[in-house]
Order: C-alpha cells, then structure tokens, then sequence
C-alpha cells in the first residue's frame, strides 16, 4: 500500500497558490488512489519560523483544517492532523539535524529568501526548517509526496538524509519521490509574476485568499499584472503576467492552455480578465459555503482528533525503531 504525506503552514490564509499546486492534488490523488493511505497535516511548527501573533495562529491553524475539508478532502479517505499535535516530529527533526550538514541547509533557497525579510533577526530554526521538514515525510515511511514546485530543493534533500541516514545506521526509512502537477505548480504572484504567489506577502494584492470577498479576489485578477501588447499567448519569460493567468485559468477548468489561447485568439485582456475573474467565482464560492458550514462544528475537531491518534500511532512505532538503530537510551 503506498503512503502519501504533505503539508501547508498555517502562516496566513491558504491562497489560490497552495490550492493549485497542493491542495488539489491532494483531492485528486485522494479519488484516483483509493487504496493509498493518505496523512494530510497543518504544519504549525513551521509557521513560527519566522514571527506569529499567538490569537492569528490559532485562528489559522483551524481555518487550514476547515479549508483543506471544504477544498473536498474527505476524512473518511484521509488522516487530518495538526503537525504539533504529534510530538515526534520534533524528536525526529533533531534527528535529522544530526544528519543535515550546515553548508546544505545554507544553500535552501527558501530561507535564502526568508533569511532577507527578517527584521528582527533570523531565528535558527529558519535554517533548520528542511530537516523538519524531512522528519515530517521520513516519521511516516512516506512513498510520494504532493508540493509545489518551490518544495522541490526540500525534497530533494529530504532524499538525501533519508539514502544518508540509511548508509550509517541500516536500512530505517524509505526514500520518497515529490509528485507536481504539470500545469500549476508554481502560481505567481499577480503584481509581480515574475515572484511565486504566497500567503505571507506584504501586498494583498499579489494574492487571492480562498476566503478573499469574492469581488475583492475578482477585483485583484482585473487588476493583474501584464504586459501591453495585448496577445492572449504562453510566454513565460516574455509574457509572464498572462502566462500566470493563462495557467490559473487552465489549472481551474478543463481548458489546456493551449484550447484557451485558440478560444482567446481574437480578445482582449479585459475580456479575457473578466472570464478568469468568473473562473475564480465559480471555484471560491462552494469552497466558501462548506468552509462556513464546517468552521465552528464538533466535527472537525473530532476529525483532527482521529488524525492525531492515528499519526501518533505510526510515529511512535517510528521513533522507537530510529532510537534503537542510532543506540540512544536502552534497547526496547
Ligand atoms: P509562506 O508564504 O508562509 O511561505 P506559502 O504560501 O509559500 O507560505 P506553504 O505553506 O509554504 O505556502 O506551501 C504549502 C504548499 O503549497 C506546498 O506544497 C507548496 O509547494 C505549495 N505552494 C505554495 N505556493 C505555491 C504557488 N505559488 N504555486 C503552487 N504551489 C504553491
Ligand atoms: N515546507 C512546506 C510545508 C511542509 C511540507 C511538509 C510539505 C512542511 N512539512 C512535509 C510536504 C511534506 C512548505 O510548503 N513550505
């Protein structure tokens, strides 16, 4: 049976950006691999990376898990738990520390970005960050693991602790494979395209927030960024605002983006604007409705209980076994 994982920090609201790339791919792998086991978690320890305000990230926590239900994981198909909930984790993210050597946590292009909008001092765990990260994947015996193309570099090394860590100690975890989407994973930002869209950018408007006002986030396409020569066509490096778009629109429906450059071949960009606009509303407005159906009930904290019993079953056995290959405390 193959095990899937994957996470989403709770450092913001979810944006369109993590529901193209992760979170659909979650649904779909869910329907598609009916005999897959599947562990979806909200990746709190993360978020506090980097600064939170306490009251925010509780919120944020229960939005993600109400979001990830109302996007369509369904909880009689998936684990849902919350990363902190789960001690080992922690236990073996210094695990995997110990495995980690600096110079490659240095080379991270996440925190190489991240490292630069600390104002108030960069906090070690930033450059430490990919070693959770692989405890997060290697604590469950993972075999694929869904991310957007930004979490590639992290996988990568996750590969390469896991293939290290076996090298010393015997074979003790499996080495995961990353699974992208090929139109999708990496969605731009909508006032600068040339930078990924994210939850945690300063400008709302480089975003739109599954619970966005849905005329704010039609608002915000309107206003997208392109460039002036008015052709509705794939162009990444030359066109990258309506190259973003074009992939937006096509990630959301059953267009190609090719089928939607031949139907946009004699529009305009507000033409073609006001259509993705109405994509958007299409998509947001039944993922809003199930979110306010969800957010304040008992069952969603009796899902993320479920969740967490069953992840802390698995981890335990897990951690137990990493202990005694390393030879810490006394044999069980
Ligand atoms: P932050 O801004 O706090 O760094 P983020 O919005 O970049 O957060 P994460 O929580 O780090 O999002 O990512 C959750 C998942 O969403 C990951 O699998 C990540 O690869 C994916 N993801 C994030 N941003 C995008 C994007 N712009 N396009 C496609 N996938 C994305
Ligand atoms: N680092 C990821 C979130 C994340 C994750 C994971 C994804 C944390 N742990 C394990 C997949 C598997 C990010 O998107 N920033």
């Amino acid at each position: 049976m193959k095990r899937l994982i994957s996470g989403i920090q709770p450092s913001g609201v979810v944006t369109l950006g993590n529901y193209i790339g992760a979170i659909k791919q979650f649904v779909k792998l869910q329907n598609e691999l009916s005999e897959a086991d599947i562990l979806v978690f909200i990746a709190d320890l993360h978020a506090i990376t980097v600064p939170q305000v306490k009251e925010k990230l509780r919120k944020n926590i229960k939005e993600l898990a109400a979001l990830y239900i109302a996007c369509g994981l369904d909880p009689s198909k998936v684990h849902l738990f919350i990363q902190s909930e789960v001690h080992e984790h922690n236990q073996l993210a210094y695990i995997m520390e110990c495995t980690a050597h600096i110079g490659e946590l240095e080379r991270m292009t996440q925190y190489k970005d991240k490292k630069v909008k600390q104002v108030l001092g960069v906090k070690s765990s930033l450059l430490t960050y990919p070693a959770l990260m692989a405890a997060d994947i290697l604590l469950y015996d993972a075999d694929l693991v869904p991310i957007g193309d930004d979490q590639k570099q992290h996988l990568e090394l996750t590969r390469d602790l896991a293939i290290r860590f076996n090298n010393t100690y015997g074979d003790t975890f499996i080495v995961p494979d990353g699974y992208f989407t090929k139109n999708g994973s990496r969605i731009m930002s909508l006032t600068n395209p040339t930078k990924k869209m994210s939850k945690s950018d300063e400008n709302p408007k480089s975003y739109i927030l599954l619970l966005d006002d849905i005329n704010t986030a039609k608002n915000k396409i309107k206003s997208a960024v392109t460039d002036s020569d008015g052709i509705i066509k794939y162009d990444k490096k030359n066109k990258p605002g309506i190259s973003n778009l074009l992939s937006i629109y096509a990630s959301l429906t059953a267009y190609s983006v090719k089928d939607l450059e031949i139907k946009y071949k004699d529009s305009n960009y507000a033409t073609f604007k006001k259509d993705l606009a109405d994509v958007i509303e299409e998509t947001l407005l039944p993922i809003q409705r199930k979110f306010n159906e969800i957010i304040n009930s008992k069952e969603l904290d009796e899902i993320l209980d479920d969740g967490k019993n069953y992840a802390k079953k698995l981890a335990s056995r897990k951690i137990s076994k990493v202990y005694n290959k390393i030879g810490l405390g006394r044999k069980i």
